[in-house]
């Protein structure tokens, strides 16, 4: 249900209807989220320009191994990957973050035929998919700017194409929780008919490697955390102190995921849209969960979903691992 679709013209923007804003309602989310109890907000809003920045640092960080970890599975595995996916196939990437993660399943492929990026963040969508324009002149690339958590407004399968499959690394499955990722592969399992979907996710593993991995001695996932406040100040009419908040990043044993929160250091309040809101001393505000899978659990909600799994890779440490699901015919 796309308002436009511009097949051949590779670069443009493709919009969602407007009645769907698909960088969400920051100013609504965040007055909705400091009036409930317990404070949470969705960990969609970390990403404007300089919480994209930081992230492109966080994945450099020694102690943040998923990105290393998926990058040396695709460098690995590519051309059974390749393999799979065949010839012709039309690749759909759900959230268009790493070029050099594509850039690897591209390389291997026979004749891709089109690449559909979809992300919430238009500019940086643009920025990617113009980027990966340059360096493969003969495939189509059609971004599509959307909250693929939301909706997922795909076009047609292009002529041509002999599957369509969906590349989703990262690990973003995590930041839904169970009930949200069910629906997601739900969702994705329909607009993927006949093809399959790649999935990375990060494993569960040793609680003080989780724990280091979100809270870096360089400080940037504190940067990252605490740029949300920073972004409120810019953009809605807020008045955060942010040197009065601190990162918290824990892992959660029971319910394997590791949380984010942003922590206030003391008794304060602060106005934002023109209301006043109260901290107390130690309050939160809940700003991401992290979900950790095993490889058992991760198959078993593919199945609920409606796909059927089929080779994982994982490295031997057990970091990180690839699943390829068959999605229903
Ligand atoms: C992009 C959601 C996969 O959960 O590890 C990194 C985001 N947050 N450090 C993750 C993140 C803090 C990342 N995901």
């Amino acid at each position: 249900m796309l308002t436009r679709q511009q097949t051949h013209r590779p670069a443009a923007l493709v919009s969602v209807p407007a009645n769907r804003p698909p960088a969400g309602d920051f100013a609504a989310d965040m007055l909705a989220a400091l009036a409930a109890r317990p404070r949470c907000l969705s960990p969609k809003y970390f990403y404007d320009e300089k919480g994209s920045a930081l992230f492109d640092q966080i994945c450099q960080l020694p102690e943040y191994y998923p990105t290393r970890a998926e990058l040396a599975l695709l460098a690995a595995h590519a051309a059974e990957i390749a393999g799979q996916i065949g010839p012709d196939a039309e690749i759909v990437e759900f959230g268009a973050g790493s070029l050099r993660k594509i850039r690897l399943l591209l390389d291997a492929l026979d004749h891709p035929v089109r690449y559909v990026p979809l992300d919430i963040s238009g500019a940086h969508l643009a920025a990617s998919a113009k980027a990966l324009q340059r360096g493969y002149p003969g495939l189509s690339v059609l971004p599509v700017v959307a909250d693929y958590t939301a909706a997922l407004p795909l076009p047609q399968k292009a002529g041509g194409a002999a599957r369509r499959v969906g590349f989703f690394p990262g690990s973003t499955i995590g930041n839904l929780s169970p009930a949200e990722a069910l629906a997601f592969l739900k969702q994705a399992g329909r607009a993927l008919r006949g093809g399959a979907l790649l999935l990375g996710v990060d494993l569960v593993k040793d609680p003080s490697v989780l724990h280091a991995a979100y809270n870096d001695a360089q400080g940037v996932t504190a940067a990252f955390n605490l740029n949300l406040l920073g972004r409120a100040n810019r953009e809605l009419d807020a008045d955060f102190d942010v040197s009065g908040f601190v990162h918290s990043a824990f892992y959660n044993a029971p319910l394997q995921r590791v949380e984010m929160h942003l922590m206030s250091r003391r008794a304060q309040r602060l106005r934002v849209c023109g209301q006043s809101f109260a901290f107390a001393e130690g309050e939160t505000l809940h700003t991401e969960n992290s979900y950790k899978f095993t490889m058992g659990g991760l198959r078993e909600l593919a199945v609920k979903a409606g796909f059927e799994p089929g080779p994982a890779w994982t490295d031997p440490q057990g970091q990180f691992c690839l699943h390829w699901l068959q999605a229903p015919a």
